[in-house]
């Protein structure tokens, strides 16, 4: 998400929804070689993929010094930036592709569109992807991995940003200020409920924008990733310790801060909203949505793609 390159249309897209598809995961099991640009990915399933490969190599190439290699793949480290990288390569003649990926995705990517219809977290993200203008700051945590899943082509580019590494759900609001401050063009700041009341206060520094400013909260009434996660699937125990909601809006903290606000109820008004949230001023959308929803649509989107799979192969 954070190459900058993602959204790219020379780019594989869906991959880590397309990696449900056992078609798809045995073309790509076809590599040989791995060449990772950049630190750690966000997609567990692509994760799980590399390291059950048997790589005849695996190179990573990262500016920065740090170790980043969890599952022990990586045989050759390389400190440099990847236009480094690149302009030190020998020229090598143009190769025939080795694979047919782009067509074997393409039925997760309709899959993809007939799930992303309506206002739910999956439809905002699929929406914000092909919407957003200027730059996109993307919290943790189930945002970055829903546009990392879901995130199309985009003729326009786009500058992603996001707080990965130990992934903190705090001061995402300040941090997506301090990127509307450093460009002439709208900013977008996307966060969960909870990371949004973690920096509540940061809403004050909102005002002083001088480029369009659009925060569009996904208030699941608590941290939805936790349905996804192994911890304590229901009860007292998930509620409490993990998901903790607070069945709390945002309308009044957007009144207290002088923003515009606009709580949309379905997903066209969305759109309607968001775009022309982007054309001026600061505006706060709240995206209310049931909290188990995005658990249920992504399991019901897995299903569906192993299901198609099925099919095929009979
Ligand atoms: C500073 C900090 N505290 C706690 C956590 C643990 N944590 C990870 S995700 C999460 C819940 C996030 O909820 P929300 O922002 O509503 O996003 P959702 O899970 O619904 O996408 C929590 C508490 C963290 N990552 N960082």
């Amino acid at each position: 998400m954070q190459s900058q390159i993602h959204f790219d249309p020379q780019n594989l897209i869906h991959f880590d929804l397309a990696l449900h598809d056992e078609g798809f995961s045995a073309e790509l099991a076809k590599a040989e070689v791995l060449l990772q640009f950049g630190g750690r990915l966000i997609s567990k399933r692509l994760s799980q993929f590399i390291t059950q490969q048997s790589w005849q190599d695996v190179w990573l190439v990262d500016p920065l010094p740090q170790r980043l290699d969890p599952d022990y793949c990586v045989k050759r480290r390389l400190i440099c930036s990847p236009a480094d990288f690149i302009a030190d390569l020998p020229a090598i003649p143009e190769q025939p592709t080795w694979h047919q990926l782009a067509s074997l995705q393409r039925r997760t990517s309709q899959l993809i569109e007939e799930f992303c219809t309506a206002l739910s977290e999956l439809g905002v993200c699929h929406q914000l992807a092909q919407l957003a203008r200027g730059q996109l700051f993307i919290g943790n945590s189930l945002p970055a991995r829903l546009m990392n899943m879901l995130g199309t082509h985009r003729q326009i580019t786009l500058r992603v940003f996001a707080n990965r590494g130990a992934s903190g759900i705090d001061g995402l609001i300040a941090t997506g200020y301090g990127i509307s401050c450093t460009r002439q063009e709208p900013t977008t700041i996307l966060l969960g409920d909870t990371s949004a009341l973690h920096d509540l206060n940061s809403l004050a520094l909102l005002k002083q924008a001088t480029q369009p400013l659009v925060v569009v909260i996904l208030n699941n009434d608590g941290g939805s990733i936790f349905h996804m996660l192994p911890v304590p699937k229901e009860g007292d125990l998930l509620e409490r310790y993990y998901r903790q909601p607070h069945g709390l809006s945002f309308e009044h903290a957007a009144q207290m801060f002088g923003l515009g606000y606009v709580a949309p109820a379905s997903l066209d008004a969305f759109a309607t909203a968001y775009s022309q949230a982007l054309t001026v001023g600061v505006t706060l959308i709240e995206v209310n949505v049931p909290h188990q929803q995005v658990a249920d649509d992504l399991t019901a989107l897995g299903a569906a793609l192993r299901e198609e799979e099925g099919e095929r192969r009979i």
